[in-house]
C-alpha cells in the first residue's frame, strides 16, 4: 500500500514538472524556424503569374524561348506563279479602269450632232494627251473623217467599229509579239537581256517574267548584271527564291559584263530553259553608261547570241519613252518593249508611237505591283481596253 502510494506521487509529480516546463515554453522566446528550402518557396507560387505590363523605363523582359518537343525543318516554300493564259481576263479590267476615258472622251466628241472643225481638233487634242503621238493622231483622224464622210457613219455603234478597226491596224493585230525563251538549236538557253532607264520596272519585269516561265514550266536562271548597289541583286534574288530559280551575282561594283557572262555560262552547265539577265537603270543620255550595256551585250554573245533584248518603260512618262527607246536600240538592238505601269497611267497611246515611230513591237505589259501583274500584251484586248466597255457609249 504504501508503495502504491509512493508511485502515484511520483506519477503527479512528474506531471506537475511536465505542465510547469510546457507553461514556460509557451510564455518564452519563440523557437527560430528554419527557413523553408527554395523549392518549397518556389512550389508555394502560383503555377502561372500573370502577365504584367513592364512599366515605362523598365527594360522588357527577356524573350521566352519555348523549346520545341521535336526538331522543326524550314524548307521555303515555292509560290505557284498564274500560267499566263489567265492573265488576260484581268489585264482588260486593270487597263479599262484607266483607259476607258480615253474610249468615252472621244465618243462624246464623235457623236455630237454636227462634226466641224473644231469637233475635230478636239478629237485631235483627246489623242495627243493619251501619248498617240503626233504622227499616228494626224493619220487616224484623217482616216476617221473620211470613213465617216465616205461611209455615212454616224450611230455610237458604227463609230466604235471604226474607231476600233483604225486603233488595231495601227497597233497591228497581225505583228508577232512572241518572246524567243526557248532554248537554242544546240541546246544552250535561250538568253534575254532587260535594260532600260532608271526605275522603270526592269528588275520587277525580271522577277515577273521569270514566274511568267516557270508557271510555263521552264527552268530559269538569273542573272544580277546590276552591280550599282548589292540591294539590286537582293531584290532579284527574292523574286527568284519565290519560284526556285537561282542568281548569278557578284559584288557590289562588280563588272555588269562578266557577271552577265557568267550567268549564261552557268545557265549552260546547268542546261537551264532560259538565262535572264537584269542591267542597272542608265539614262540614255550617259554615253559612258550607254557604252557599257554595249560591252554587257558583247561580252555576253562571246558566249552564246542574245536571244531577247527587253527595252523597259514606263507608260507614265509618255512621248520620253520613244526618245529612250530610240537610244537604247542605236546600243542594244532592242527586240521587244515592255511597257510597265499601265494601271497607273491612262495614256495607252504610247504603244502606238512606240511602235510606230521605232518599228519594235510592244511585247508585254506591266499592269501592277503584284507578282503575276506582267501579261503578253495583245492588240485586241488592249484596244477594247482603250474604248472602255460597251455600256460606257
Ligand atoms: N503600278 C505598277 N508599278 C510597277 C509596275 N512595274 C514595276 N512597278 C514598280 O516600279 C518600281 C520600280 O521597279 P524596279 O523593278 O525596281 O525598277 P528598275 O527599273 O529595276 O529600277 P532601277 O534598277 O533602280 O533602275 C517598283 O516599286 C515596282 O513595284 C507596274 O506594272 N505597275
Ligand atoms: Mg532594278
Amino acid at each position: 500500500m504504501v508503495l502504491f502510494l509512493l508511485i502515484v506521487g511520483a506519477v503527479v509529480v512528474l506531471l506537475g514538472v511536465i505542465a510547469a516546463s510546457v507553461l514556460v515554453a509557451r510564455r518564452g522566446t519563440p523557437p527560430t524556424r528554419q527557413p523553408l528550402p527554395p523549392v518549397l518557396h518556389r512550389r508555394e507560387r502560383p503555377a502561372a503569374p500573370p502577365v504584367v505590363a513592364p512599366e515605362a523605363g523598365t527594360p522588357p523582359a527577356e524573350p521566352v524561348v519555348q523549346e520545341p518537343t521535336a526538331p522543326v525543318v524550314q524548307t521555303p516554300a515555292l509560290d505557284t506563279p498564274e500560267k499566263t493564259s489567265g492573265r488576260l481576263a484581268r489585264l482588260r479590267s486593270r487597263l479599262s479602269r484607266s483607259q476607258g476615258t480615253l474610249g468615252r472622251g472621244l465618243f462624246a466628241l464623235l457623236s455630237r450632232d454636227v462634226l466641224d472643225e473644231d469637233t475635230w481638233e478636239e478629237v485631235e487634242d483627246t489623242l495627243l494627251t493619251a501619248d498617240m503621238g503626233v504622227g499616228a493622231t494626224t493619220e487616224l483622224v484623217q482616216k476617221l473623217r473620211t470613213r465617216v464622210r465616205v461611209e455615212s457613219l454616224r450611230t455610237p455603234e458604227e463609230l466604235r467599229v471604226i474607231l476600233r478597226e483604225e486603233l488595231l491596224s495601227l497597233i497591228g493585230a497581225d505583228v508577232d509579239r512572241s518572246l524567243r525563251t526557248l532554248p537554242k538549236a544546240d541546246g544552250t538557253p535561250a538568253v534575254v537581256l532587260v535594260v532600260g532607264v532608271n526605275g522603270t520596272g526592269k528588275t520587277t519585269t525580271c522577277g515577273k517574267l521569270a514566274r511568267v516561265l516557270v508557271a510555263d514550266g521552264r527552268t530559269v536562271l538569273l542573272g544580277a548584271a546590276d552591280t550599282f548597289r548589292a540591294a539590286a541583286a537582293d531584290q532579284l534574288q527574292t523574286w527568284g527564291e519565290r519560284v526556285g530559280a537561282s542568281i548569278v551575282r557578284g559584288p557590289e561594283g562588280g563588272d555588269p559584263a562578266s557577271i552577265a557572262f557568267e550567268a549564261v555560262a552557268q545557265g549552260t552547265t546547268a542546261k537551264v530553259d532560259t538565262v535572264l539577265i537584269d542591267t542597272a537603270g542608265r539614262l540614255h543620255t550617259k554615253t559612258g553608261l550607254m557604252d557599257e550595256l554595249g560591252k554587257v551585250k558583247r561580252v555576253i554573245e562571246r558566249k552564246g547570241a542574245v536571244d531577247e533584248c527587253l527595252l523597259v518603260l514606263d507608260a507614265t512618262t509618255g512621248q520620253n519613252g520613244v526618245v529612250q527607246a530610240r537610244v537604247f536600240t542605236e546600243v542594244v538592238d532592242v527586240t521587244g518593249i515592255v511597257l510597265t505601269k499601265l494601271d497607273g497611267s491612262a495614256k495607252g497611246g504610247i504603244v502606238v508611237s512606240v511602235q510606230r515611230e521605232l518599228g519594235i513591237p510592244v511585247k508585254l505589259i506591266g499592269v501592277g505591283e503584284g507578282p503575276d501583274d506582267l501579261a503578253p500584251f495583245e492588240a485586241e484586248a488592249f484596244v477594247d481596253a482603250l474604248l472602255g466597255d460597251e455600256a460606257a457609249l
